[in-house]
């Protein structure tokens, strides 16, 4: 998995946005603002994943596969809520099995965007209250795993003034020692 800060250029959500030259995230930063990754080959992903679903104590799980046919007239309206800026109550991983495409996390303090380039293999932990977004890469399609720690709460909650004081916001800027 690739991480960089974002450009913030207009322009195609789905094209890379990194920036020239790039300026890649270190794994230090990353583990600074608490979102973890590793890389696990999808072959025979299986005995893998369910260990660490034991290890973390997730207890749920389901597939996505996030692509025109198989959303159809939901697609476009999934897209854009994906991509609008929100929080999650709960830490969530995600483990990405076909496709490709980008979650966007905010640096704390900082405010500035890190993106992380997602492809088959890679397993992502994103932790509850940080501020993200997801967006398809260019070839329109990914397939991922999402293992939800309780019932899967699967909603989100776009980043507003009353998200600032969520519980789970204020828990995670704790966290990571940022003061609220
Ligand atoms: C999220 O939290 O926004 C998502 O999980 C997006 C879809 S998973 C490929
Ligand atoms: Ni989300």
């Amino acid at each position: 998995m690739r991480a960089y800060y974002y450009d913030n250029l207009p322009g195609d959500q789905r094209l890379p946005h990194d920036c020239v030259p790039s300026k890649p995230v270190s794994k230090e930063t990353l583990d600074s603002i608490n979102v973890k990754y590793w890389t696990i080959p999808v072959e025979g992903y299986e005995t893998k994943i369910d260990a660490i679903a034991k290890e973390r104590n997730y207890k749920n799980r389901d597939q996505i596969n996030v692509s025109k046919a198989a959303m159809g007239d939901i697609y476009e309206e999934k897209l854009k809520g994906f991509f609008a800026e929100h929080m999650h109550e709960d830490e969530e991983i995600r483990y990405i099995l076909e496709g490709n495409g980008f979650f966007d996390v905010r640096e704390t303090p900082s405010d500035a965007w890190i993106r992380l380039a997602v492809e088959p293999g890679d397993l992502l932990v994103v932790p509850a209250g940080i501020y993200h977004r997801f967006t398809l890469g260019e070839n329109n399609f990914i397939r991922a795993l999402r293992l939800f720690q309780d019932e899967p709460k699967w909603v989100p909650h776009n980043r507003s003034e009353t998200t600032d004081i969520n519980p789970s916001r204020v828990n995670y800027l704790k966290t990571i020692g940022v003061g609220a």
